[in-house]
């Protein structure tokens, strides 16, 4: 049994914890010797096992505890395993030939020492104006090579994006260097440096820079006019939390979280007036892109993606009260491997708050002055993580309306390139200070949506508000004003593969066919509605294209598979996209039916980013934001349970408010105090009975 003295039994969701980790490192080490622990992570339990358990958690077998494992041994061979923590004993060992793992912040870290140390770098350094002695001021950002023809994938290589920083506290991306040099990380040495034909000497422009000593050299100090604002809940907070399931408004859910996706939400339901109906099986971040724009070599290289090459968990941040979060806050903690098999623990990685969220509803009578006006608020699961230079904070938004609302917020510093005096950037990045140029780039995220709408089998249609075909004049559109929602089912993973169209507002529903809104007569269903969703720019059968799948559509919808849970595939770094792994390999030939079954639907969506001096040097926060919502789900508006502030009718203001239901919070108050100037007079609160005005 290993360590496992538990006294509660952990969620069959929940994330392995450190005995279960050191239970899973004992066994392979017991078994395999010395190797490298680039993987321990929760094997997610199957999902027809998992749904008889959450249906008759007292009869059906509790799924078992099984971790994932990936390591790379002697010799740089790579293992999949899999280790049942009960039994302690290794379930599955898989050697894996020509991939290469998901590569860990231990393994960059130690590149940037040793490049400093090849005569080559130092070469390229000196000759770009750096002197030697100043080696120590050269920086890298290691990424994984991505994929480059001439090295393949059999070797695990790194590519060293160079930086000069004269001083510690300078900006980390404002002194590019411009080569880059190749680690061997199998052989721990520089195999090659890639040296561009123009070459661009370093540009020691004057220090920009985002630090509190910058900003009173240069603008005198911060900004002063700033009143503080808390958020109080005197009471406490609204949530409840067993274990790793969260209670909240109607909502309840499992908060998971791995190396790669980060948070995962699993088995979302909502109690409708005590029905408890299923949403989500899951829901995670389950991949993203990076691909940047300049087509010199070896900027082709440059397109990270972020959670299968470096893993969104892994890069998370531990979050800090008052800064990341703010009010009455909830964390929860992660625990990682080591690459030796030690634990990691990463305090505060998850934060669970809730916040004000404006109006829920509101109506006010013109005739008559009545109202009612109710108070939204919000429930946030929130992680940030840092991906070498960019941050990105994930919300997880739950809305008391049954909306779930995902919310990317980019922030940090731009990836940055050097650029010559009167070099022309030729539109493929822009000058965004003297000497740096920040290269286009876009961000693509791919949602993993398992749906699980009034039960397991879905179908999803695409929707189109769209114009009536009948011509002006004709009988069935005869003033010509007719328009209505098309909609098409998407009853292949061929047919499914479609694209955001903004001229006809497109949304996808995702239904259950088998039961019909007794009102409507049209499925229950969830509404994914989202509106930034470029394109893929890089071209069809290009670098980023093969390896991107996921990518070249807004959405594809599968059939649901236990194993299918990484778009880009399992192991990511160095696929050359031949054949492109993941969500392509799966969809194959397209013919598989999606009608009325258990399915996924994967959501690629973000931003493209075409940089500016405003991003520069350091970005003010970017969101990107998508919707799912309950459209013919419910038979009314599901919140008119929800205590209003302030709610008064016809015959009560007719009373002289007599009867009114006033629970205006009376921490709210005037701006400026009552009278003085800038106050507006005779608000809710001040006669009682005219709430118009109030809490807007
Ligand atoms: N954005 C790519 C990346 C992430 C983490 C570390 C290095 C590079
Ligand atoms: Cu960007």
């Amino acid at each position: 049994m290993g360590s496992l003295a538990h006294t509660t039994l952990p969620h069959p969701f929940d994330p392995l914890s450190l005995e279960e980790i050191q239970t899973a490192v004992s066994a392979v080490r017991k078994a395999h010797g010395d190797v490298k622990f680039n993987v321990v992570s929760l094997h997610e339990p199957r999902k027809a096992e998992m749904t008889a358990w959450l249906e008759a958690p007292d009869r059906a077998p509790r799924p078992a505890r099984v971790a994932d494992i990936v390591v790379v041994a002697p010799g740089s061979k790579v293992y999949d395993g899999l280790v049942d923590i009960a039994s302690a004993k290794i379930i599955k060992w898989e050697h894996v030939e020509g991939v290469q793992p998901i590569i860990t912040m231990e393994e960059l870290q130690l590149v940037e020492h040793e490049i400093r140390k090849d005569p080559r770098v130092i070469e390229q350094c000196v000759l770009s104006g750096v002197a030697e002695s100043d080696m120590h001021k050269v920086y890298c950002d290691p990424w994984t090579i991505g994929y480059d023809e001439r090295h393949g994938s059999l070797v695990r290589l790194q590519q060293a994006l160079m930086y000069y920083r004269p001083n510690v506290d300078d900006c980390q991306y404002q002194y590019p260097l411009d080569f880059c040099p190749i680690w061997d990380a199998d052989q721990q040495k520089v195999v090659d440096i890639d040296i561009p034909k123009i070459r661009r000497p370093l540009r020691l422009e004057p220090q920009i820079n985002y630090t509190p000593a910058f900003v009173e050299e240069k603008y005198g100090g911060y900004r002063k006019d700033l009143k503080p604002i808390n958020i109080t809940q005197p009471e406490g907070v609204s949530f409840k939390l067993t274990g790793r399931e969260i209670e909240w408004q109607s909502w309840k859910f499992h908060i998971g979280f791995n190396y790669r996706e980060g948070i995962v939400m699993s088995n979302i339901t909502y109690n409708d007036k005590g029905n408890v109906r299923p949403i989500f099986y899951r829901l995670s971040l389950a991949e993203m892109v990076v691909p940047y724009g300049n087509p010199e070599h070896p900027h082709q290289r440059k397109h990270a993606f972020d959670l299968g090459e470096y893993g969104a968990g892994y890069m998370t941040n531990s979050l800090s009260l008052g800064c990341d979060c703010k009010g009455s806050i909830h964390y929860l903690d992660a625990h990682f491997p080591t690459r030796a098999g030690s634990i990691k623990t990463v305090k505060n990685a998850i934060c669970i708050h809730e916040e004000d969220d404006g109006i829920l509803f509101k109506h006010s009578d013109f005739r008559d002055d009545s109202t009612i006006v109710t108070r939204a608020r919000k429930l946030i699961i929130q992680q940030v993580f840092t991906a070498a230079n960019y941050e990105y904070a994930v919300q997880w938004v739950f809305h008391q309306d049954g909306t779930i609302q995902p919310d990317i917020r980019l922030t940090g510093i731009l990836q940055t390139y050097s650029i010559g005096k009167d070099e022309d950037t030729h539109g493929w990045g822009t000058e965004v200070y003297p000497g740096v140029n920040a290269h286009n780039h876009q961000h693509l995220f791919c949602l993993r949506i398992d749906p699980n709408v009034d039960g397991p089998k879905n179908t999803v249609f695409m929707v189109d508000a769209v114009p009536s075909d009948a011509p002006v004049g004709s009988p069935e559109n005869y003033y010509g004003n007719a328009f209505y929602a098309r909609r098409t089912k998407l009853a292949t993973t061929g047919q499914a593969m479609t694209d955001y169209d903004g001229s006809t507002s497109r949304t996808w529903d995702i239904c259950n066919t088998n039961k019909l809104n007794p009102y409507s007569k049209k499925p229950v269903s969830y509404k994914l509605v989202s509106r930034e969703t470029p394109g893929l720019l890089p071209k069809e059968n290009s670098l980023v294209w093969k390896r991107a799948g996921f990518a070249r559509h807004t959405v594809h919808v599968t059939k649901y598979s236990d194993d299918q849970i990484f778009p880009a595939g399992r192991h990511v770094p160095q696929t050359s996209g031949e054949p492109s792994r993941g969500l392509p390999e799966w969809i194959g030939d397209g013919t598989e039916s999606v009608d009325n079954e258990d399915v996924v639907l994967w959501h690629t969506f973000g931003v493209t980013h075409i940089p500016a001096p405003e991003d520069f040097p350091v970005m003010p926060a970017e969101p990107i934001t998508l919707l799912l919502r309950p459209r013919n789900f419910f038979t009314s508006n599901p919140v008119m349970d929800v205590p209003p502030s302030f709610a008064s009718t016809p015959s009560q203001v007719a009373a002289g408010g007599k009867g009114v239901l006033d629970a205006t919070d009376r921490v709210s108050k005037l701006a400026f105090g009552e009278g003085e100037a800038g106050a507006v007079q005779g608000v809710n609160g001040t006669d009682g009975v005219n709430g118009k005005s109030c809490c807007s």
